[in-house]
């Protein structure tokens, strides 16, 4: 297995405001799922990112009395401080305003499409939604709004060049269908191809004029036509392979693309499903060969968003807490496949009895007997991942490895209180400390399984066994 390699994505981040719970959900996850795959021997390349070339980022840039290009890299680094926190093992954050890392490919994509006779010019009128960056129909809007914004579109006339998605439809249809391009779970595939089929695949707007106000080096500028930059959604797409150099230095782009898994949320299906797919086949590459859409996290019921302004902020969760707790409660009592609700009260509560009062507790059960009782540290042994936890990663199910581990701290725990091993040692030396030696190595187990979720606490625990000696401040309770 050590010669396999392992390409994941996230989606990348449109930067006009922080990020929300909902997002650390995402790069959480795919954290995750990287850190379990590098664990197993592949070879991995893990890339998050900004989708920075957009109407709206300029709007909140002017917002805040900020040129749009100073605005970006103050919440860049917010984001980047966000990830560094989450402990999110990325290999490449890309930002779509990066003119060397970025345009080249995107350019070269362009043209592919260009050259496959995909792309022609059309004078366009439509209701463009900015909180989507999309072209929206009558059909889609709720008293004239878009329902998920709450904002009423704009009404553009334009020139614009479109891509020619239609063509496609058929051949997408198939490779979904079939699994070739695999989306997870189920109910999105279904939902991804009766769209296809019910609807069909219209021709997408796939540039924007060039708008005076913009900035220069905001919008990937349309090959031999300066008065059009191609349109975000386009240029954001291809993020995932000119990362990796498509276009310019394609060694990365050799050795990965395709990509194994894309992760994404369930608001943007159709443009990983559809649109991309369409690029890629236009352009004659390689599709992904999976498609990961989670929930919605909601907070109270709604959905959390930054335009209904009833985020969480990760970063509070994270200074009350600790990261690592943040990652337990997003790995372990959220779905990857539907929507999951958090409030204050829950975390609180499941962080109090399943981290200080279950992992937590066990851990200082356990290292303080050894301590006390044993003359030097148990020896750490190499631990295989059970195959249930493999099979459930491997189907991308981290709530359900996250329960498979619990039921495991449960049993340890039990464990202890019956064979009662404290007793033992007062009448039977040996007995007693081979008991003990016994729960160290569970408990050394449990750690090494927790690595790709919590891979700090796994440390501070597999440390705590080297030196025979119970680590501080793991997880103290809150009143
Ligand atoms: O759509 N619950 O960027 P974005 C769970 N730039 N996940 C959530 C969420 C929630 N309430 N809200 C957002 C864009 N997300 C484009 C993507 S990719 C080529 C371009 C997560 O900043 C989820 O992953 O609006 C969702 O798909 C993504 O953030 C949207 O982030």
């Amino acid at each position: 297995m050590a010669d396999k390699k392992f390409y994941l994505t996230t989606p990348i981040f449109y930067p006009n405001a922080k990020l929300h719970l909902g997002h650390a959900y995402t790069t959480t996850l795919s954290d995750i799922i990287v850190r379990y795959h590098r664990l197993m021997g592949d070879k991995t390349y893990f890339l998050t990112g900004s989708d920075e070339n957009t109407q709206k980022m300029v709007d909140a840039a002017v917002k805040e009395g900020k040129e749009p290009l100073e605005f970006l890299d103050g919440i860049v680094a917010n984001f980047a401080g966000l990830f560094r926190e989450l402990e999110i093992s990325y290999d490449q954050f890309i930002r779509t305003t990066d003119q060397e890392k970025h345009w080249p490919g995107a350019t070269a994509l362009w043209q592919k499409l260009v050259d496959a006779g995909d792309i022609y010019e059309k004078e366009y009128e439509g209701l463009y939604c900015v909180g989507h960056e999309a072209f929206l129909t009558e059909k889609d809007l709720v008293d004239g709004k878009c329902p998920d914004h709450g904002t009423a579109p704009e009404f553009l006339k334009e020139k614009n060049y479109f891509f020619r998605l239609s063509k496609y439809a058929n051949e997408i249809q198939k490779k979904i269908e079939t699994d070739e391009y695999r989306v997870v779970p189920e109910s999105r595939k279904h939902e991804i191809l009766s769209f296809i089929k019910n609807e069909g695949l219209e021709d997408v707007s796939f540039s924007r004029p060039h708008k005076d106000h913009w900035p220069k080096g905001l919008g990937v500028p349309v090959p031999g036509d300066d008065s059009q930059v191609m349109y975000v959604w386009c240029d954001a797409l291809a993020n995932y392979i000119t990362a990796l150099g498509y276009g310019r230095d394609d060694e990365l782009y050799k050795e990965f693309w395709p990509a194994d898994v894309h992760v994404i949320g369930k608001d943007i299906l159709r443009f990983h499903a559809a649109i991309w797919p369409g690029m890629l086949l236009s352009a004659g590459l390689p599709l992904p060969k999976t498609l990961l859409v989670h929930g919605f996290i909601t907070s109270g019921g709604k959905k959390m968003s930054k335009t209904l302004g009833n985020v969480i902020d990760p970063e509070e969760l994270i200074s009350e807490y600790g990261s690592e707790a943040v990652r337990y409660f997003l790995a372990r009592h959220i779905s990857p496949f539907e929507d999951g609700d958090i409030t204050r009260e829950q975390f609180k509560e499941v962080y109090n009895a399943n981290l200080a009062n279950g992992l937590g507790n066990l851990v200082s059960r356990v290292l303080t007997l050894a301590e006390k009782n044993l003359e030097s540290a148990v020896e750490i042994e190499t631990t295989e991942f059970p195959m249930q936890l493999r099979n459930t990663l491997d189907d991308f199910e981290v709530n359900a490895a996250m329960d498979f581990i619990w039921q495991h701290i449960g049993f340890l725990d039990k464990h202890l209180t019956e064979n009662q091993p404290y007793k033992e040692i007062k009448t039977n030396l040996e007995l007693g400390r081979s008991m003990i030696i016994e729960e160290v190595k569970e408990l050394t187990k449990i750690a090494h399984w927790l690595a790709p979720f919590l891979p700090e606490t796994s440390k501070k625990i597999i440390e705590g066994i080297m030196a025979n000696k119970k680590p501080e401040n793991l997880f103290a309770r809150k009143d």
